[in-house]
C-alpha cells in the first residue's frame, strides 16, 4: 500500500511557541494550524509505494543535514490554497540545494514534481478566503538541526503527522 509521505524540518517546542503569538497576533483570519503539526516542508513526495520508498531510502541514507538558521520574516498568504504562512525574504543556499536534490530524486522515481520554486514557509492558518492585509512580522531564527520523512494520513478523520525516518546534522 502507498503512503503519503513528505520532506520536512521540524519545528521544536520553543520556536511552537514564538509561532503560537504570531497565530494570536493575526487573530481569527482562518482555521489555526495545531503546533505539533508545525513544520517547514521541503519536499512533497506525493503518494510513495514500499518499492519506491526502499529505493529513495537506500538513495538517502547519507544524507547531509547542512548546518544553518533560517530567518522567517515575512507573511506569505498563497490564496490559491487558502493558506497564511511564516516565510522568508532570503532563502539560504544550502537549504535551498538540500530541498532541490530531494525533489529531483524524487521526480526521478516518478514522485511528485515541483513545478513551483521552492518557497521555505511553516503554515499557520488554513481556509484563509479572500484578501487580506497583513503586517510585517517580528521574525522568528529556525536551526536546521534535523530533516525528516514524514508520513501523513488520517484517523478518525484527525490529520496525523508521523515521523519515520530522521537524519540529524552534528551540531
Ligand atoms: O502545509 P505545508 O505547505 O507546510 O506544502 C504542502 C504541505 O506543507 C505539501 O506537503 C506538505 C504536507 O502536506 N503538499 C501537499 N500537497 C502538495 C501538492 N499537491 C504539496 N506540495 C506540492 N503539491
Amino acid at each position: 500500500m502507498a503512503e503519503r509521505l513528505f520532506f520536512a524540518i521540524p519545528v521544536g517546542i520553543s520556536h511552537q511557541m514564538a509561532l503560537i503569538k504570531h497565530q494570536t497576533h493575526l487573530g481569527d483570519i482562518g482555521r489555526v494550524v495545531p503546533s505539533t503539526h508545525f513544520h517547514l516542508t521541503l519536499a512533497f513526495l506525493g503518494q510513495v509505494t514500499h518499492a519506491q520508498k526502499q529505493a529513495l531510502l537506500q538513495r538517502w541514507q547519507d544524507l547531509t543535514v547542512p548546518e544553518l538558521h533560517l530567518t522567517l520574516d515575512r507573511y506569505l498568504h498563497f490564496e490559491r490554497a487558502g493558506v497564511v504562512c511564516l516565510g522568508c525574504s532570503d532563502t539560504p543556499i544550502a537549504l535551498n540545494r538540500l530541498a532541490q536534490q530531494l525533489r529531483r530524486d524524487a521526480a526521478r522515481h516518478g514522485l511528485h514534481a515541483h513545478r513551483a520554486p521552492f518557497r521555505p514557509h511553516v503554515t499557520l492558518f488554513r481556509n484563509v478566503h479572500g484578501a487580506i492585509e497583513l503586517p510585517e512580522p517580528n521574525p522568528v531564527t529556525l536551526p536546521l538541526n534535523e530533516v525528516q520523512l514524514v508520513r501523513s494520513y488520517r484517523e478518525m478523520g484527525k490529520l496525523v503527522y508521523s515521523p519515520l525516518m530522521r537524519w540529524r546534522n552534528v551540531s
